[in-house]
């Protein structure tokens, strides 16, 4: 301990770890942030950042220049260890859980009487319990001498350093001392509620978060796809059945994408076949509407060749995962995009989020707008609602909504 703050190792320096280490740091405990990338790591012990995320920069410049933050390669002892890694799915939707437990194995050897490990990756029910009996099987020493919680993050990508310090949390440890020392330690840096539970409470807790804002975005698709048929406009209808009292329908949109929504569900699914049908359905509807847009996409193109006896150039507005951000992670507005680009059609790709180096082979949107035959507005980016044209529009995200 240093001034009788613990000191902390946070392993995975990624969207969650980094921001996490730095806001850690910030409020004066010693951090040290371990990642497998040199690359990332030498970045870091430069006060800079690999990752785009609001006011992030200049927290993590102030931290590292403060000797509060330190990246490396390997851990180190100390009194809590956090864990922020990934946790993807294999093909066959089963959870990859190589990136945990080679973060635990990695820790192992420092872990000493008292110490606190915390993980926050999501996982799969019953992973804390698991990685408990990883350690006690190498350190069996360490039986009811050390501390272990599983303590999801819920930060909102493009707000996370203000949902970090503000979000409630739910803290589960495999026993009632360990939520209660876990809990102590996010008071250091936490301003929301923490709630005590145990610890597969918690991982459950993470996965149906993400699977309920899934069901409800696919119900938006559904009836997106429902009104297309019906002739009617789906964001008018959702404006007037939102005015009911007891109503919130979420908006529909090219599919669901990002690290999380996407994943998730598959987690509880794949465990719990027989019992997840409405969570299975929604991943399904949310992937189908992603196919559904590329086919109206296509059906819009030939028609237009045919009246006008030449192919369409077709705008593609927005690559990103969501609106007013640069993240490309499983964006469903690539997805469109790549697939239309083995058709044969000729595209103009609009990205306003992606500058610097990073604009290669993307179009301005007002030279889209000018150039493009068809306009596809995928990503409901601020940038968009002030265009104004007479081409095809086609609105897939609610820019026009009349
Ligand atoms: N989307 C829609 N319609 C909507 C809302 C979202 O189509 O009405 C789409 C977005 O365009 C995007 C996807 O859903 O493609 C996900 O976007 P999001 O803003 O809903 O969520 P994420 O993936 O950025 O962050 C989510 C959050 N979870 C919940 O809101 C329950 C966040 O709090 C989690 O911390 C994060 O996942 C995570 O890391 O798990």
């Amino acid at each position: 301990m240093t001034n009788n703050k613990p000191t902390v190792v946070m392993i995975g320096l990624g969207y969650i770890g980094l921001p996490t280490a730095a806001l850690i740091a910030g409020k004066g405990l010693q951090v040290i942030g371990v990642d497998v990338s040199k690359e990332v790591v030498n970045t870091i012990n430069k006060g800079e950042i690999h990752i785009v995320e609001p006011d992030l920069d200049g927290l993590v410049h102030h931290v590292v220049k403060k000797g509060r933050l330190k990246a490396a390669t390997k851990p180190v002892e100390a009194d809590v260890y956090l864990i922020a890694v990934p946790t993807p799915f294999k093909e066959n939707y089963q959870p990859d859980l190589r990136y945990v437990k080679s973060a635990i194995t990695s820790i192992i050897p420092f872990l000493k009487t008292g110490a606190l490990v915390i993980i926050e990756s999501t996982s799969p029910v019953g992973t804390t319990e698991k990685m408990q009996e990883i350690i006690l099987q190498q350190r069996p020493e360490l039986k009811g001498k050390f501390f272990m919680a599983y303590c999801p993050e819920r930060v909102l990508p493009g707000n996370i350093i203000y949902e970090l310090e503000h979000n409630d949390r739910a803290i589960g440890g495999i026993n009632e001392q360990s939520t209660q020392k876990a809990i102590s330690f996010y008071k250091h840096f936490v301003k929301g509620e923490l709630h005590a539970t145990n610890a597969r409470t918690a991982e459950m807790c993470k996965l149906v978060e993400n699977a309920s804002r899934d069901g409800q975005i696919a119900f938006a698709n559904e009836l997106s796809m429902i009104c297309d048929k019906a002739g009617i406009n789906v964001w008018e209808l959702i404006t007037l059945a939102n005015k009911h009292p007891r109503v919130n329908i979420l908006q529909p949109g090219t599919g669901v994408g990002g690290h999380c929504i996407a994943v998730d569900p598959w987690f509880i699914v794949s465990e719990f076949p027989e019992e997840s049908k409405l969570m299975r359905s929604a991943r399904e509807i949310n992937n189908y509407k992603t196919q559904w847009v590329i086919e109206k996409i296509k059906n819009k193109a030939l028609a237009f060749e045919i009246e006008n006896k030449h192919k369409p150039i077709v705008a593609c507005m927005g690559l990103a995962f969501k609106p007013n951000i640069d993240d490309l992670r499983e964006s469903p507005a690539v997805t469109v995009v790549e697939t239309l680009e083995k058709e044969d059609l000729e595209l103009l790709k609009v990205e306003p989020n992606l500058q610097n180096g990073r604009a290669e082979g993307l179009t301005d949107f007002n030279d889209a707008i000018k150039k493009a035959d068809i306009i596809v507005y995928l990503v409901a980016h601020k940038e968009f609602y002030l265009l104004k044209t007479d081409k095809v529009i086609l609105d897939f995200c609610g820019i026009i909504k009349s």
